[in-house]
């Protein structure tokens, strides 16, 4: 990419498209375009046609998608599936159609097999059957890398896809219902300390392990990729180190001064008891993240209280 080409990022306004527009911004990216939900409804075709059509980007960072927390996953996988077919195949195919240089797709470590070996390669995909909490996301997902694939091996269009591990960072969703693990804790925790609750609620049994990569560093991997990679293959993004659920709520505690207990709700689900990528790949190409957990939560933990704590909550 040059310093001024066209650089479409779907999704801007979102926790992974923002951060992407962030790191673009830093270096020295100068023509970047975005265009909210209002302006642009990715699931119409013919909007989506005719926006590429006049905007004619040269690079497409595809990072717009219907994403959600373990329970979101669950209770709504029609709308999980649909919306995240819709819009990735209609800016996959309208990025064809007008013949970008080079499209990244972004999916989620959730795409692999529930059961696959641990550190989990690439080449893992389709191993096996999903984690159920997530099947209807994750089907999506593989179907918009193995497009990416299919138009690269049929078209030679320059179309690559990253799956990062679980995200978070500033503007991420910290909606109770909706929300991924690492902003409900956040969020549960700070309203238990201000409350003087004697415990928090964390859902399951604070077992499954998760790796968890700062948003920033993942925008960091995603333009290192633009800018380094043309493979068929898809690849991972991580840290390669996963704690438990449990030692997560310690360090948000920690981050929150919260002097509570936790209580662990056992009606709610697990979901996958393990997905620590491997990144053997992304390291063996020249990239490594650089935002350890401590320091992340305690960047997302200042920006929640002074960003959206301060201003929507109270
Ligand atoms: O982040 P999370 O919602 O999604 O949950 P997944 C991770 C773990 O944290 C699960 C536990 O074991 C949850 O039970 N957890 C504890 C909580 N307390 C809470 C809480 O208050 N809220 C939430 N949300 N979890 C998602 C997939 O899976 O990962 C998506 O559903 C996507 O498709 C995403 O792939 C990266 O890590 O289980």
């Amino acid at each position: 990419m040059d310093k001024n080409s066209k650089i479409y990022v779907a999704g801007h306004k979102g926790l992974v498209g923002s951060a992407i527009v962030r790191n673009l911004i830093q270096k020295g990216y100068t023509k970047i375009i975005g265009k909210t939900h209002s302006e642009l409804d990715l699931t119409d075709q013919r909007a989506v046609q005719a926006f590429f059509k006049e905007e004619n980007p040269e690079y497409v960072f595809l990072a717009a998608a219907h994403v959600g927390g373990i329970n979101a996953n669950s209770a709504y996988p029609a709308d999980f599936i649909y919306i995240n077919l819709e819009i990735q195949n209609n800016i996959i195919k309208a990025a064809h159609d007008v013949k970008v240089k080079k499209l990244l797709f972004l999916g989620s470590s959730c795409i692999y097999p529930k059961l696959c070996p641990q550190p989990i390669k690439e080449e893992y995909l389709l191993n096996g059957y999903l984690e159920t909490t997530n099947e209807a996301y994750a089907l999506a997902k593989i179907a918009g890398l193995k497009m990416c694939q299919y138009f690269k091996r049929q078209y030679g269009d320059n179309f690559i896809s990253c799956m990062p591990t679980n995200l978070y960072g500033p503007w991420d969703n910290f909606d109770l219902e909706t929300a991924h693990v690492m902003p409900a804790l956040i969020r549960k925790i700070h309203e238990a300390k201000i409350s003087n609750s004697p415990f928090v609620e964390i859902w399951g049994s604070g077992k499954p392990l998760r790796e968890f990569l700062y948003v920033d560093d993942m925008a960091d991997g995603c333009i290192f990729l633009m800018e380094n990679y043309d493979g068929e293959e898809h690849v991972n993004i991580g840290t390669g180190k996963e704690i438990t659920i449990k030692e997560l709520a310690e360090m948000v505690k920690e981050a929150a001064k919260f002097k509570g207990q936790l209580k662990f709700n056992l009606d709610m689900p697990d979901g996958t008891l393990r997905k620590l990528l491997d990144i053997n790949k992304l390291t063996k190409l020249g990239w490594k993240h650089q935002v350890q957990i401590n320091d992340g939560i305690t960047r997302v933990y200042e920006w929640f209280t002074k960003n959206y704590y301060g201003t929507i909550c109270v």
